[in-house]
């Protein structure tokens, strides 16, 4: 008997060894061959780039390979030189940089010829909403990994891992900072006991080059510091600020800087004292300004007016382009509302040219289903950085706009892209196993914001879920063809899969309630700010949808430059997937498909669920190629996207219905739910939607 249990529990170790929880994200690779490292210099940076070498060798046999830091002008920044057997880099970052790029190109097949590679921002930072008490912001992959509850400042051999493990992944596709704590920031950040654990983390993140940055809140000096105000000319606040830089440099001396939220959506800031943001982002910059730090001064502001809220960030911050220091850096969300599944790109990229600007893009899926729905990003970020805004002639691209290329000034101080992380305490990091593809995708656009997101997906998946190409037996090919090639489309579509189904054709923000969740194109409780209901932005009724931004209405498009100005002013012109963003159109407006817009609308929805159910038949065929724990997980999470599709879809149209007065096309599912059960699920499970 005994004998027995001891089998059983062998069996059970084993399978825990290999279980796949996804903890390794896409550094699963281990060497199969010697390698011999040369370098002629040492350090602990140095040392992870030999090991990683020695860890994950898959070129020849016994090569030896050459790190060489000499400087060369061709090579910018973290930038390197590759080849088969050398890396040369200016610095110790871009050898390890280096060092990533070979190893994922042996694994992936891809070819190694000589190239210099450079980076296309300087600063590629994620920003953690996490709270000092271990929630997270927007996170739906459990707790954070830096802060918790209960014994907060201890650190233990578990925090310091997986701080290690995360510098690792993040150095693996080019990442050098992380803004460690929540935007809408905790007095107590800047207290001495946190910034003891700060310094433990920055400890933790320096070899692998990533420098550690914090969000802090603009009242601080009045509540830590006992002052009577935070007002920011007053110069004993100015001077609280610079002391505390003092302090911050003492203890981490590689340390970012600061991000600041500041007078937006209830946080304090320099106009609560009648100054404007270019006083308070100054004074925080000039405190900064001597240990070589920087400010990140975000634009996403908007108040109850009765204002276009696409309008306002525009508004407030163009008087002031020019007015920053050197070492400001203006944060710009990608849309000019909120990180909705689609949005025009925001009207200040391009706008303001006498300021750095950066822009934020949000990894974690507050608006795209959570940790639940299979999102791909790369194509969204792709289609925002490719975006054109005319600002400088015809291929002034975000990209280019933000990456120095067009606007020297941001070389000063380095230029910078940010992204909100999907990252916390489970096993596998993002919740949503696919949901790290989009950590992976936002380090390797920000390093070459011109990679296409088929490619960066072709990588993730080799990466990730094993096999290399480089033999071509049948297995390899059997894998490339049945589970490469199928899960890759899957990804490339999932995206424009959830706009359909959540809202195609420009329209947006039409969530119930806060949880940024489920459908709620009704919802307007009594007394609640209009700006933060779906009818604001649907503005559905008897004569039809969308949101009228024209010169005929808000005229949002005013802040675009020409062409983009009136190719979207013309319905005719504007493109159908900004249709309902920038126009309010009849029912029946005719759409390029020879549909009505109702119609049009319907079709989109429904294509959305056909497409859900598509993914679930690509992954249920790739159930061969995947280990069990990944696949069920995986297999779980589409069927609940499926339902959640399928009640978007009746929520909206039975919901618009009420309007258009139109039947959905027959040819078309029928709905599944009527809508007074949705409403009143809704009303349920409102402030229920975390996952
Ligand atoms: O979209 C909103 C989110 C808030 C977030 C805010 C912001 C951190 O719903 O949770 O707060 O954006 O970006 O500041």
């Amino acid at each position: 008997m005994k004998k027995i249990y001891g089998i059983i529990i062998l069996i059970f170790l084993t399978l825990c060894l290999y279980a796949e929880d996804g903890h390794k994200l896409w550094l699963r690779n281990s060497s199969t061959k010697p390698v011999n490292v040369v370098c002629a210099k040492n350090s602990p940076t140095l040392t992870i780039a030999k090991q990683e070498l020695q860890n994950g060798w898959r070129g020849e046999m016994g090569t030896s390979v050459n790190l060489v830091i000499k400087a060369d002008k061709a090579i910018r920044g973290d930038g390197f030189r590759i080849s088969k057997n050398t890396i040369q880099a200016n610095t110790e970052n871009g050898i390890l940089y280096g060092v990533y790029e070979l190893l994922r190109r042996q694994q992936t097949g891809e070819d190694i010829q000589e190239e210099i590679c450079n980076p296309s921002y300087d600063r590629r930072i994620l920003n953690h909403w996490d709270n000092l008490d271990g929630s997270i912001e927007r996170g739906y992959a459990g707790l954070s990994i830096f802060w918790r509850k209960g014994d907060a400042f201890t650190v233990t051999e578990t925090d310091k891992t997986l701080w290690l493990e995360y510098a690792r992944a993040n150095a693996s596709i080019g990442i050098n900072g992380s803004v460690l704590n929540n935007v809408n920031a905790s007095h107590l950040m800047l207290t001495s006991d946190y910034l003891q654990r700060v310094k433990a983390i920055a400890e933790v993140l320096r070899p692998y080059r990533i420098k550690t940055y914090l969000s802090v809140i603009f009242s601080s000096p009045a509540q830590i510091g006992g002052l009577k105000t935070s007002d920011p000319l007053n110069p004993e606040v100015a001077q609280w600020w610079k002391d505390k830089a003092k302090e911050i440099y003492n203890l981490i001396p590689d340390f970012g800087g600061f991000l600041v939220k500041a007078n937006s959506e209830g946080q304090p800031g320099p106009q609560d004292f009648g100054r404007t943001h270019a006083d308070g982002a100054n004074m925080l910059a000039d405190a900064l300004n001597p240990f070589g730090g920087i400010v990140m001064w975000r634009a996403f502001v908007y108040s109850a007016s009765d204002e276009d809220r696409a309008k306002q960030a525009y508004l407030e911050f163009m008087p002031f382009d020019g007015q920053f220091r050197d070492n400001v850096i203006i944060q710009v969300k990608n849309g000019p509302i909120d990180f909705q599944p689609r949005e025009p790109f925001s009207p200040l990229f391009g706008a303001m040219k006498k300021t750095t600007v950066m822009p934020e893009l949000q990894i974690t899926q507050e608006y795209l289903g959570h940790s639940v729905h299979l999102a791909f990003l790369a194509p969204m970020w792709e289609e925002f950085l490719q975006s054109d805004t005319y600002q400088e002639g015809a291929g002034s691209t975000v990209a280019r706009c933000t990456d120095g290329s067009i606007f020297p000034q941001s070389r000063i101080f380095g230029t910078a892209i940010a992204g909100v992380a999907n990252i916390g305490l489970d096993a596998n990091w993002c919740g949503h196993h696919f949901g790290q593809s989009n950590w992976y995708a936002f380090g390797r656009l920000a390093w070459n914001s011109s990679m296409k997101s088929e490619q960066i997906a072709d990588e993730w998946i080799k990466l990730t879920f094993g096999k290399t190409t480089d033999n071509k037996d049948d297995s390899a090919i059997d894998w490339n063809l049945n589970f490469l090639s199928p899960v890759k489309q899957m990804m490339l579509e999932s995206r424009e899969a959830i706009v359909d189904f959540m809202m195609p054709l420009g329209l947006h923000h039409i969530f119930s309630a806060n949880g940024h969740y489920g459908p709620g194109p009704w919802w307007a409780p009594k007394g609640m700010r209009k700006d933060w209901t779906p009818p604001y932005y649907h503005q559905a009724d008897s004569l039809g949808i969308g949101f009228d931004r024209t010169s005929t209405g808000s005229n949002n498009l005013s802040q675009y430059q020409e062409p983009l100005r009136s190719v979207y002013s013309n319905p005719a012109t504007c493109p159908e997937a900004y249709l309902l963003w920038f126009h309010h159109l009849p029912w029946d407006y005719k759409m390029k498909s020879g549909r009505s817009l109702w119609d049009e609308l319907c079709y989109h929805y429904d294509g959305g669920v056909q497409q859900v159910r598509r993914f679930q038949q690509v992954w249920d065929q790739a159930e061969r190629f995947v280990d069990r724990e990944r696949f069920v997980d995986v297999q779980r999470r589409l069927r609940d996207q499926s339902l959640n599709a399928l009640e978007w879809k009746d929520a909206c149209l039975l919901h618009f219905q009420k309007f258009s007065r139109k039947p959905i096309p027959y040819n078309l599912e029928r709905p599944m739910y009527n809508l007074d059960y949705l409403i009143e699920k809704d009303t349920k499970r409102v402030g229920d939607y975390q996952h």
